[in-house]
């Protein structure tokens, strides 16, 4: 379903618009580090992005899994408490998705992300476990919903309400940050401000923007986004769907299709590639459709959001070229050559195909 308006700017040789979505360009990220600048950062809104008083701004806890009633917090108090800084990736988890049917012939409804749903930031805020321990969290709390200000979801006339997800409680007590700055600045309008969720190595709708309520439960919740989006449904999946928690496997090169290669000439193809699954452990290019592999070098010391690395690469003869990159995890898992389907298209985490050229 279509998204609402994104305030930034969108220049097209940074973003790829889908309707009111946009996703990075891959090229943009050419000449960046590792953190991506919240200018290139990928767009996500299920509605539109609000404008949000940071005065009269206000957090508000509830639930049955709170002792001694509601809490709040403005954002004076929330920016009182100790701070923490971390560097984590927030990625969709329909990136990709358009690679169902460009590549296995596999139509799915939603925004056809290429990779470019995916981005690393500095995130400063206060842990999640704070708050919580602060508002009187019980032993008996199992869920922790936090809800965005942004409009109620309404689709085919439905209004579900709010953008929420439950989180379970050890999720939610070991690295979740209700972030305030990105990038060492406040987070922009689009990115949540005043405040954000933060949830390192889930998919992107468990990191619910513009936060304004934090349901604390001791039974299950449950909402729209863990019951009939968010999971896996198709033929290789349970009756009920396969909840989505973390993110899978992908990798990606600097690089826009059709980009046209010098022949006979030694090219530095950068990618990275990125894992929820704990890290990479190595990747690996072709560039003849996959026939042949080659190990790629990586580019920094130590990864930090993700797995940068380069490849050289010398094309002998003028014509089209397919470079893939596949990359294994520290688990031993490797990138499928096919994803299995499912009918919403998320975590496509196969190999993706990029057509070049060299003339
Ligand atoms: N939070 C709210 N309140 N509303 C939203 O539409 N979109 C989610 C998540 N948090 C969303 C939200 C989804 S699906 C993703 S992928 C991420 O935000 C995108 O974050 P970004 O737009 O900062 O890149
Ligand atoms: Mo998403």
């Amino acid at each position: 379903p279509p998204g609402g308006p994104i305030v930034k700017p969108l220049p097209p040789e940074l973003f790829i618009v889908h309707g009111s979505n946009a996703e990075t360009r891959w090229s943009a990220l050419r000449h960046v580090g590792n953190i991506v600048p919240a200018d290139r950062f990928f767009v996500r809104n299920h509605t539109r992005t609000p404008r949000i008083d940071p005065g009269a701004w206000r957090l508000r806890l509830f639930g049955t899994g709170l002792a001694g009633g509601p809490f709040e917090l403005s954002l004076a108090q929330l920016k009182a408490l100790p701070s923490e800084t971390i560097t984590a990736r927030i990625e969709c988890a329909g990136n990709g998705r358009g690679f169902f049917e460009t590549q296995q012939n596999q139509p799915v409804p939603g925004t056809p992300w290429r990779l470019g749903a995916v981005g690393v930031a500095r995130w400063r805020g206060v842990r999640l476990a704070t708050v919580l321990r602060a508002a009187g969290l019980t032993r008996g709390a199992v869920d922790v919903m936090p809800s965005g200000l942004d409009d109620e979801y309404i689709v085919d006339g439905v209004n579900l309400g709010r953008v929420r997800r439950p989180l379970p409680v050890r999720k939610a007590l070991n690295d979740v940050l209700l972030a305030y700055e990105m990038n060492g600045e406040p987070l922009p309008p689009d990115h949540g401000f005043p405040v954000r969720v933060v949830v390192p190595d889930w998919i992107g709708i468990a990191s619910v923007k513009w936060v304004g309520a934090i349901e604390v439960s001791a039974t299950p919740l449950r909402s729209p986004w863990n019951t009939r989006y968010y999971r896996l449904f198709g033929p290789d999946y349970p009756e009920e769907g396969t909840l989505l928690t973390r993110q899978n496997t992908k990798s990606a090169f600097e690089l826009d299709p059709h980009t046209e290669f010098g022949v006979g000439r030694d090219h530095v193809l950068h990618g990275r590639s990125w894992s929820g699954t704990g890290g990479v452990a190595r990747v690996d290019v072709s560039a003849d459709g996959g026939r042949t592999w080659s190990r790629a070098i990586p580019r920094a010391i130590r990864d930090d959001g993700w797995h940068r690395w380069s490849y050289r690469w010398r094309p002998r003869r003028p014509g089209s070229y397919t470079l893939s990159a596949r990359a294994l995890d520290i688990e031993g898992n490797a990138q499928p050559l096919t994803e299995p389907f499912n009918t919403e298209g998320y975590l496509f985490g196969a190999v993706a195909a990029l057509p070049v050229a060299a003339s």
